[in-house]
């Protein structure tokens, strides 16, 4: 079972790398790995279950945190009208995007982040994703608003990005050109 001690924190030099693709079809071993990390979100954010393992609550999880250098993540939460985004992604990525940006009003953290970070994280309003799912199979997901939000932080890992590079230095609370509040 995957807990906290599993996740590595900044410094670490996966977080800053670019992973590789995954082979196609995954392996059982891939598959393995990544509906251990979609277990470990959900975990997270079962109550019990996170006080007993002391886990930070949650939302998604990207193998570069677990220091394993892949293209893959996995992502549980529901959006504002209560659907469910409960997906294992292998090799996502964003087909297109909107113009538009979105940030949550409440900035962003990360597992692998154990500090506050202040400021508002620009990103696209919508994104729409292709990846393989769980099940071997070509996802297609059309995303907007939070879970657009919480995908575009996941891939970002993948690609060595962290969410508080996206933060404006100059004004970390200056509103984004051409974007919406979020949450
Ligand atoms: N998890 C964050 C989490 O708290 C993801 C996240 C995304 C937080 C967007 C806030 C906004 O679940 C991770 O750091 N995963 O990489
Ligand atoms: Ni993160």
């Amino acid at each position: 079972m995957i807990t906290m001690e599993d996740i590595v924190r900044e410094g670490h030099p996966s977080l800053r790398e670019k992973t590789e693709e995954v082979s196609i079809p995954p392996s059982d071993e891939d598959i393995q790995l990544l509906n251990e990390m979609l277990t470990f979100v959900k975990n997270s954010q079962d109550e019990k279950l996170a006080e007993e393992y002391k886990l930070r609550p949650g939302v998604g999880l990207a193998a570069p945190q677990l220091g394993i250098n892949k293209r893959m993540c996995a992502v549980h939460f529901e959006d504002s009208k209560g659907k469910l985004y409960s997906y294992g992604l292998i090799n996502p990525k964003i087909v297109s995007h909107s113009v538009e940006q979105a940030y949550l009003s409440v900035g962003e953290g990360c597992l692998s982040v154990d500090r506050e970070v202040e400021g508002y994280v620009p990103r696209n309003a919508r994104v729409t994703v292709k990846a393989i799912g769980l099940d071997g199979n070509e996802l297609k997901l059309r995303l907007r608003d939070y879970a657009a939000i919480v995908v575009q932080h996941e891939i970002d890992h993948l690609n060595g990005v962290m969410f508080y590079d996206h933060i404006n230095t100059e004004n970390p609370f200056a509103i984004p050109q051409n974007s919406k509040s979020v949450g």
